[in-house]
């Protein structure tokens, strides 16, 4: 299926909003774009991340293999729609540390700040903890300290400094499940040592906002608007069939992260189409990666379904910040 029109002239992926839909974001029409098996390893490909690169894209892919071992690999994209994934995952050199060791990677993130490609994921080490590589090419990446004590996860890198220092949310967690979690912001002079850890998001009241009452986590690296740092984060509720992740969006302050604006008490998208509520894991929608042109009012959102495939979702970064500022918490 061909992407519409004025994709042409689009610097992203891009679909019009469908006629008749009154939905702040929109499926791909032909979601989900990358299947379970588009490698022939795979036994799932889902929470991936995006970004620019040579006129083109890069992509960080979760690829769970047939023994069902968590692993990331690189792919390339024209379109950002169409993907060829490496069919062997990352082999990481040592980047600002001999210590990379990793029993598992899974859920990464990508972020261009300067002249690197920054890539976080959640590191096996000793259980779950937050990975931090960089890259310039796609090809060699280079693994740098674990940024945080086990036990966390969605560790998301801001795409630039703020007031001189690297910053990253995270959600710290257990070595399971996790029926709980917070996003908090953590500083580093270097990318190598992480503190100044301040408290940014908790969970909702059941009765103010139930999808995000269980946990909540850090979507895609968050874009700077005019009115401060867009967060998509994911929500999660514990219903009587387990976890339900769907998707909200937050404003934050532009010098100070740690401190919330905005926060949309309805979600933007929930598990509703059959790839986001039937597959491994029933009922997930986990954001990971964004491409956005701000010139264009744009963003192309990727997200994993039901920890199976990828899809990919659309929206106008003006029509999402109003929905944020006029539904929030
Ligand atoms: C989280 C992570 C995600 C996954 C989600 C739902 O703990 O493992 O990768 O999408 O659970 O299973």
């Amino acid at each position: 299926m061909m992407l519409e029109e004025n994709s042409k002239i689009s610097s992203i992926p891009w679909q019009d909003r469908p006629k008749g839909s009154n939905e702040i974001m929109w499926r791909y029409s032909n979601n989900p774009i990358i299947k379970r098996n588009a490698i022939p390893s795979s036994n799932s490909i889902f929470n991936s991340a995006v970004i620019r690169f040579k006129g083109g894209y890069a992509g960080i892919f979760r690829c769970d293999n047939k023994s069902v071992q968590m692993n990331i690999h690189a792919g390339f994209s024209k379109d950002g729609i169409h993907w060829n994934i490496e069919h062997e995952p990352i082999v990481m050199e040592e980047g600002n540390t001999t210590m990379i060791a990793s029993d598992y990677k899974y859920d990464p993130r990508i972020v261009l700040i300067e002249d690197k490609y920054w890539i976080t994921w959640c590191n096996g080490y000793h259980g779950p903890t937050i990975g931090i590589a960089y890259t310039y090419d796609f090809e060699k990446f280079y693994q740098c300290e674990n940024a945080f004590l086990p036990f966390n996860r969605n560790g998301v890198l801001f795409p630039k400094k703020i007031n001189g220092k690297y910053a990253m949310l995270s959600r710290p967690s257990d070595n399971g499940h996790t029926p709980f979690g917070d996003i908090y912001i953590s500083y580093s002079p270097d990318m190598k040592y992480w503190g100044e850890h301040r408290s940014v998001m908790k969970i909702t009241k059941f009765e103010d906002s139930a999808w995000q009452c269980t946990k909540i986590g850090a979507g895609p690296a968050p874009i700077l608007t005019d009115e401060g740092w867009l967060l998509f984060y994911h929500g999660v509720i514990n219903t009587c069939n387990g976890f339900r992740y769907s998707m909200g969006a937050a404003i934050l302050d532009e010098n100070d992260p740690s401190i919330v604006k905005y926060r949309s008490q309805p979600y933007l998208m929930a598990p509703t189409e059959i790839y986001e509520q039937v597959g491994d894991v029933p009922n997930v929608l986990f954001p990971c990666g964004i491409l956005h042109d701000i010139a264009q009012d744009k963003v192309a959102l990727y997200y994993g379904g039901a920890d199976t495939v990828v899809g990919v979702a659309f929206g106008h970064i003006s029509e999402i910040i109003e929905f944020v500022k006029n539904n929030s918490l």
